[in-house]
């Protein structure tokens, strides 16, 4: 296993980063990055830090990571919204984007700064050697610092998305009310080259891809100012992604000689925050927050909900109603599926193929077995551990399957399924 999924990433690696899907996904994503490192630095602590080095290089002045680093050599009509979509070097020039490397405009989950320390932990010697702490720190700072002060929309401390794309989990139901207000770009006004290698009836519609074309070229157009668009969300697993992050900054910040205090109190407010807006007590599920239209919780149940559960100062009675709900009816844990589902088992939206609607993905999985070790929940984490690996190899490392058969969709040799596998196959360390 794991030879099968260190070839997968050496497969995928470009030479200073590692491609998600060499066909559906050519260039460097972000958050797929930090995932990839976290695996990468199994096989190759020097290639596990160039993988976050590469991605910061390519970081705006203002701090936002893009999404999306595009490899110049890759032709314009492999992926769609390609680099003259998003135009980040003229329309993104008042926020900082680089001038010569041409990225998105948008961003993804903050998984970087908890990659880069658990990066560092896997081989301190070489990263010492290399400074990588000291080289990263100062953009994780920046990149948390944009997300706090210019993405929190709703001013009570949680981040917002401005994008489905930004929070990685494109086409969940917990988007379908907030993306309805959106008109959608005509269809022959863009081209989509994912059909060319996913499956149509597993993919977003043209309907839904016309409301993402839309909320991209307003962004894009407004010069990628935040504030002023038409979608803008609270979500649960951003929020714990940037929590844990923070906590893991605090602790790149002690190892560099600084004082970490300040950075774990930042992550304790917005574990507060979440449980403050977004926890659902009835459910025992957090939920998202739309900021626009009538607003409130959008009560769709999305493995987002769960993820939570990575926090280390989560109230007790938090964690044990999570526990049940990630193994009641509506996830199946450790019952009625192999893997965690990216959308409730009962919901009326509920398809095991269709892209984030029900299928199950590794990251999801790897952080819900994460946060299940962490709060002690040692056999369950195990049992989900078991599942992953067996899955992962019997999919061929596929980017998600079936979450009651396992089966395999979307592209082979995906590149955080290999990676989340070797991390796997480690040793499990404690908590951050
Ligand atoms: C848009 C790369 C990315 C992942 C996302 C996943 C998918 C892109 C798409 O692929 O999104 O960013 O074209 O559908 O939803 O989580 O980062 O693997």
């Amino acid at each position: 296993m794991r030879d099968r999924a260190a070839r997968v990433l050496e497969a995928n690696w470009t030479g200073t980063s590692t491609v998600p899907s060499r066909t559906l996904y050519p260039h460097q994503w972000s958050w797929d990055s930090a995932f990839i490192a976290i695996g990468l630095r199994h096989v190759s602590s020097l290639r596990a830090q160039l993988e976050l080095e590469t991605l910061l290089g390519a970081q705006w002045g203002d701090g936002r990571i893009p999404h999306i680093v595009f490899n110049p050599a890759i032709p314009l009509d492999a992926y769609f919204p390609s680099p003259d979509f998003w135009r980040s070097s003229t329309a993104g020039r008042a926020a900082g984007a680089p001038l010569t490397q041409q990225t998105s405009g948008i961003v993804q989950p903050p998984v970087h700064a908890l990659a880069a320390w658990l990066v560092h932990r896997a081989d301190p010697a070489l990263s010492r050697e290399r400074g990588f702490l000291a080289r990263v720190y100062p953009g994780l700072a920046a990149w948390h610092r944009y997300l706090l002060h210019r993405r929190d929309l709703g001013g009570a401390g949680l981040v917002c998305v401005v994008h489905p794309w930004e929070q990685g989990m494109d086409n969940s139901p917990c988007w379908d009310a907030p993306l309805s207000r959106v008109s959608p770009a005509p269809p022959r006004t863009f081209r989509r080259a994912d059909l060319e290698h996913g499956a149509a009836e597993d993919r977003p519609t043209d309907l839904d891809y016309g409301r993402y074309v839309r909320l991209a070229m307003d962004y894009r157009d407004r010069r990628y100012a935040d504030g002023g668009g038409e979608f803008a969300v609270e979500d649960p697993a951003f929020n714990a992604l940037l929590a844990a992050s923070e906590h893991a900054l605090a602790r790149i910040a002690c190892e560099l000689g600084a004082a970490g205090t300040a950075r774990h109190a930042r992550a304790e407010r917005l574990t507060a925050a979440l449980v403050e807006r977004l926890w659902d007590p009835e459910a025992g599920l957090f939920f998202c927050r739309d900021l626009r239209g009538a607003g409130g919780l959008i009560r769709e149940r999305g493995i987002s909900g769960l993820l939570p559960l990575i926090l280390p100062t989560l109230p007790r009675d938090v964690v044990a109603a999570l526990v049940r709900t990630a193994c009641g009816p509506h996830f199946g844990v450790g019952d009625r599926v192999r893997l965690a589902p990216s959308y409730d088992l009962e919901g009326p939206a509920f398809d095991p193929h269709r892209y984030w609607r029900g299928p199950a993905w590794f990251n999801t999985n790897w952080l819900l077995e994460r946060g299940l070790n962490l709060h002690g929940e040692h056999a369950r984490a195990a049992g989900l551990r078991a599942a992953l690996l067996e899955v992962a190899g019997t999919s061929d490392f596929a980017e998600y399957v079936d979450p009651y058969t396992g089966a395999g969709c979307g592209a082979r040799g995906f590149g955080w399924t290999a990676a989340l596998t070797l991390d796997l196959l480690g040793p499990r360390e404690g908590t951050l």
